[in-house]
């Protein structure tokens, strides 16, 4: 095994047991070209326990997560179906390190886009759009990390959550974002924090997925970042996040997730 697939290792076991490790930037010097081979390796794994690749994300694409957690560049990790939580569905904590979630705008592609698509190929590319949840998890202690450990980590992917789907306005800027915990405002932003329109981390995502050998292929869904911070999760929350003009999606924290509990 070389190092980038004991390093992949690592972070999947620190996934499987729920257990979180060091931040692998204290032990090694990892390029950013580094830590996206562990990111790829780690989705083999998942890959041969069955997982398929279902889409990708963007992180750090509003100034808020970059406040939040330090780190000033865009990342991409990789979405399979395990991580899909149904709309409306119940987690347990059991099964997370120390989850966050975060209001999101999710794209589902009718066709590929290249590295290079423009402004008008990447709306033409959306067959639909849906408000969305993610559920990020860092495999890190702390849910401290560098650039080059959340890119390992899979940009802390973990869960997410989508909507009803329904087509594409023309306009994605301005849309008011909103995460609501327990029927409490927590978190409100606009779709404009996104790079400034959510359209342009579609196409920074064809960019960079393009940058490690990939497309982004037709069918695939795509989450465009969070306008705004991330809420820790804890037993007994019900999120809901809503966009202007697109509705509402929404999950569950089960009660029983304690030890013994
Ligand atoms: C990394 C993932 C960032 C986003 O939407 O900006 C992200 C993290 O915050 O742990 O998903
Ligand atoms: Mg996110």
């Amino acid at each position: 095994m070389n190092n980038i697939d004991t390093l992949a290792e690592m972070l999947d076991n620190a996934t499987l047991r729920t257990t979180a490790i060091a931040p692998l930037s204290q032990g090694h010097e990892l390029t950013i070209d580094d830590a996206y081979r562990i990111q790829q390796a780690s989705i083999a794994r998942r890959a041969a326990r069955g997982e398929r690749l279902v889409g990708i994300k963007m992180g750090f694409t509003s100034k808020a997560k970059m406040i939040q957690m330090g780190v000033h560049d865009q990342i991409w990790g990789q979405l399979t179906d395990a991580m899909q939580v149904s709309n409306g569905a119940s987690i347990s904590l059991e099964n997370y390190i120390h989850p966050r979630c975060e209001p999101e705008l999710a794209f589902r592609l009718k066709h590929a886009l290249s590295a290079n698509a423009t402004e008008a190929a990447a709306l033409d590319a959306i067959e639909a759009v849906a408000p969305a949840i993610e559920i990020i998890d860092s495999r890190y202690e702390q849910f401290k990390f560098s650039l080059t450990d959340v890119i390992a980590d899979n940009a802390s992917s973990s869960g997410f959550v989508i909507g009803d789907w329904m087509p594409c306005p023309a306009d994605l800027s301005g849309l008011n974002v909103t995460l609501a915990i327990n029927s409490v405002l927590r978190q409100s932003g606009s779709s404009s924090a996104i790079l400034g329109n959510p359209l342009r981390s579609l196409m920074a995502a064809a960019r960079l997925a393009a940058q490690a050998g990939m497309a982004l292929q037709a069918g695939w869904i795509m989450l465009a970042g969070a306008a705004t911070s991330a809420e820790e999760l804890k037993p007994g929350m019900e999120v809901d996040a809503h966009v202007d003009g697109m509705g509402s999606v929404k999950f569950s924290v089960s009660l029983l997730a304690l030890r013994g509990d």
